[in-house]
């Protein structure tokens, strides 16, 4: 039920790019209509290579093709693990895991009006310290099982919860979220849905996922 939601602003979607991207044009194409389609707050590019890390050669090619375009739809354009890249793409920040770049060094690379996002896993106590070492936002999950990252640990609604209660800072849901899953999500406190599979796996494209995850949205938090 909607008035189950204290007032705060709408939870709105962050989108994450699939972890590898064959074909730059036709992903683009499909980001295009998905921006086009409802409200985008972020795109993560996070392109991975065979050893699981940061496919330099993908994020260039992607980010070059994608950056401008998205953030002409309002969206915030942020790089998966190196502040480096992301002040090199032009993009608008940078988020970072437990083994990348410190969330305080990840600043001083990236400057001051840049977003640092911080992965908090399951922990209330890293995503506080990401909090006091700055970070513009600290995403918790994996809340549900996903194929998209492996090593994920589980999450529970009550971090969410608690966040929303007692902090400012925002906070990104994170892991196998679906239109079909997502309202607990929304309920506990999620500022932002972060997906991936979801929507490009979307049974009626990436553009159908966004115009039903922000018919969802808009249900649960009137505007
Ligand atoms: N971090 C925790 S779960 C996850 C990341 C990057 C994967 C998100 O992708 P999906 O497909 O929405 O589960
Ligand atoms: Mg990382």
């Amino acid at each position: 039920m909607a008035d189950n939601i204290p007032p705060r602003e709408r939870t709105r979607l962050y989108l994450i790019t699939p972890p590898r991207i064959h074909d730059v044009p036709e992903f683009a194409a499909m980001l295009e209509g998905a921006l086009e389609a409802g409200d985008v707050a972020c795109l993560q590019i996070r392109l991975k290579g065979e050893d699981g890390r940061i496919d330099v050669p993908a994020t260039r090619a992607v980010a070059e093709a994608v950056t401008a375009m998205a953030q002409a739809y309002g969206a915030a354009v942020i790089i998966n693990d190196s502040p480096e890249l992301a002040v090199e793409l032009g993009a608008d920040g940078v988020h970072i895991g437990p083994e990348d770049t410190p969330v305080k060094a990840a600043r001083t690379i990236i400057g001051p009006d840049a977003i640092v996002g911080a992965t908090a896993r399951n922990s209330r106590h890293a995503a506080m310290a990401a909090g006091e070492q700055g970070a513009d936002y600290v995403a918790f999950g994996a809340f549900y099982p996903t194929d998209t990252k492996s090593g994920t640990v589980p999450a529970e609604l009550a971090l969410l919860e608690f966040w929303q209660e007692t902090m400012e800072l925002p906070c990104v849901a994170i892991g196998g979220i679906t239109v079909e899953n997502a309202a607990p999500l929304v309920r506990a406190g999620a500022d932002f849905l972060a997906v991936s599979s979801g929507v490009w796996n979307h049974p009626q494209g990436a553009a159908g996922a966004v115009i039903a995850f922000n018919s969802l949205l808009d249900q649960l938090q009137p505007r």
